[in-house]
């Protein structure tokens, strides 16, 4: 398989289609769930599990955390399709054509909106571990350097060659989000969510450089897929949930351990996948 070659997309998806049934296969809605967000794809009801080393083309995922597996079923009276694991192109020799093949996938299985998830450390200081971040807007620094997922010969069928990313994450479903948290007396901050490659973290010099540019949060997934959604006009509303602070003074410096993160994003994860259902119930698609 051929992640940027979109015959190959359909034939993935033929075979999705052969091994859980055409209707079942189906899907309005997509979710991410990254750290954090696992509970929901736990929740989904009647649920058809695919394990990804069925799919052909999908990769094996290796972070400790992070399963693999494409869940089908119902939530808040949804058909959604669900990916609890996802690929970092730091796992994927930065092949970033490769790690948003299952949003390419999820298109074609029909979803109109995709919610996606990931676990962040936070730059702006009023941003607490446990946190939730409403992601209003990126700074997608692979991309900038040239590792987009766009990057090679466009097959128009994927979408436009010079994708418009000014409305990545949509207002609309940003607005729901904040009216359903202000019911669920949710805090809820809305900033700025910046991708580095990774996989190391970063120094904090780097961190005040991000801070500087205006970013929020940090983190090493979503922009990604992102803007492979945007390419072929799905709707995005994105999540980061804030599993510790960003070093910015290197004589306070604290290690930064993923067990913290995956930690945290259990202990916080519940609560926020509850949030996100509730998100879903209100969704008009
Ligand atoms: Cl501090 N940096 C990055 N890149 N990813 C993270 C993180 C920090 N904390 C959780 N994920």
């Amino acid at each position: 398989i051929d992640p940027r070659n979109f015959d190959d997309i359909l034939a993935v998806v033929a075979s999705i289609k052969e091994q859980v049934g055409e209707e079942t296969a189906c899907a309005e809605l997509g979710i991410i769930c990254g750290s954090g967000l696992g509970p929901i794809g736990d929740a989904v009801e009647e649920a058809t599990i695919l394990p990804y080393g069925k799919i052909p083309g999908f990769p094996a995922t290796h972070v400790v955390g992070h399963k693999g597996n494409m869940i089908f079923g119902k939530l808040g009276g949804k058909k959604v399709v669900c990916l609890q694991g996802r690929f970092h192109p730091y796992e994927h020799n930065m092949d970033l054509a490769l790690c948003t093949l299952p949003v390419r996938v999820m298109h074609q299985l029909g979803i109109k909106i995709m919610i996606v998830s990931n676990a962040a450390g936070g730059i702006n200081t009023v941003l607490r571990h446990g946190d939730l971040m409403l992601i209003k807007d990126h700074i997608f620094l692979p991309a900038l350097a040239g590792f987009s997922p766009l990057v090679g010969c466009n097959d128009p069928r994927f979408g436009a060659r010079f994708v418009s990313v000014h409305d990545a994450y949509d207002k609309q479903l940003r607005q729901l989000a904040i009216e359903v948290g202000r019911k669920s007396n949710m805090t809820l901050y809305e900033g700025v969510y910046v991708m580095s490659g990774g996989p190391q973290y970063e120094s904090p010099a780097e961190v005040s450089l991000f801070k500087t540019v205006g970013a929020d949060a940090l983190g090493m997934s979503t922009c990604h897929e992102v803007t492979v959604a945007r390419q072929c006009g799905i709707k995005v509303l994105g999540f980061s949930l804030i599993t510790n602070i960003a070093n910015l003074d290197c004589d306070a410096s604290v290690e930064v351990s993923h067990e913290e993160v995956l930690d945290i994003a259990e202990q916080a994860g519940q609560r926020a996948s509850l949030f996100v259902s509730d998100i879903i119930k209100e969704l008009n698609i």
